[in-house]
């Protein structure tokens, strides 16, 4: 028997996962640790993941009790446990495509545009240089989306003809170029048309209302 327990905070990036554990099936506990609180730097979250971030996925079963973090590890992980839901490929260019695909989206949209954004502090102590970094990070956002857009033309999904876990992990992006105020709808056509397709998925849906969150305002 196997017991699963993801720790995430709404509209993070552990939306992916999230999302992943219901396109599965799978039993599992939904736990908030709220970021915006601070719960992620307390110490009983610390004593989970001492990086003090979200994702972290609780894995129990017959080899024991651990803990597995970064998005795209928990990923590879949870669409290993059920390959012929086919939630990603699992050999060869393919699984290299994907890999490639999530490697990016975690270092240089996630730990480097973005952060520049939400976490100016983290690359400069000077208050006064967090608004130029923003602003460069802005920049780079806009860059990224424009190689998104560019890699979605013409394709269904990100992987080519069918839907992957890669395609939920792009959701996160696509909301939060929402949050910050980009207008991804007018600039960004074939990312828009693939996130409505995501969203229209089912298990999609069922995450987003337990996180209580929305891809476009109303
Ligand atoms: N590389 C990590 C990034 C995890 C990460 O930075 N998560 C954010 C939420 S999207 C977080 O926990 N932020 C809290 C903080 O920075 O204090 C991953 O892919 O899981």
């Amino acid at each position: 028997m196997s017991d699963y327990r993801l720790y995430y905070s709404p509209g993070t990036c552990a939306l992916a996962p999230h999302i992943a554990l219901e396109e599965l099936g799978l039993a599992y506990e939904a736990a908030p640790v709220l970021v915006a609180q601070g719960d992620n730097q307390k110490p009983e979250y610390l004593a989970i993941n001492p990086r003090g971030r979200v994702p972290a996925l609780r894995i129990r079963d017959a080899d024991g009790e651990r803990v597995l973090t970064e998005v795209p590890a928990i990923l590879i992980y949870l669409a290993g446990l059920k390959p012929q839901a086919r939630l990603l490929p699992t050999t060869g260019e393919p699984l290299a495509r994907a890999i490639e695909w999530m490697s990016w989206l975690t270092s240089s949209v996630h730990a480097h545009a973005f952060a520049q954004v939400f976490r100016p502090a983290r690359f400069v102590s000077d208050e006064n240089l967090h608004a130029p970094l923003k602003a460069r990070g802005l920049e780079l956002l806009d860059l990224a989306y424009r190689d998104i857009e560019q890699r979605l033309q013409g394709r269904e999904w990100a992987l080519g003809a069918d839907y992957s876990l890669v395609d939920a992990y792009l959701l996160v992006f696509y909301r939060w170029g929402n949050r910050v105020g980009v207008d991804m709808r007018a600039r960004y056509p074939s990312y828009t048309r693939q996130a409505e397709a995501v969203v229209a998925r089912p298990a999609v849906q069922r995450a987003l209302q337990q996180e209580q969150i929305v891809v476009w305002e109303s």
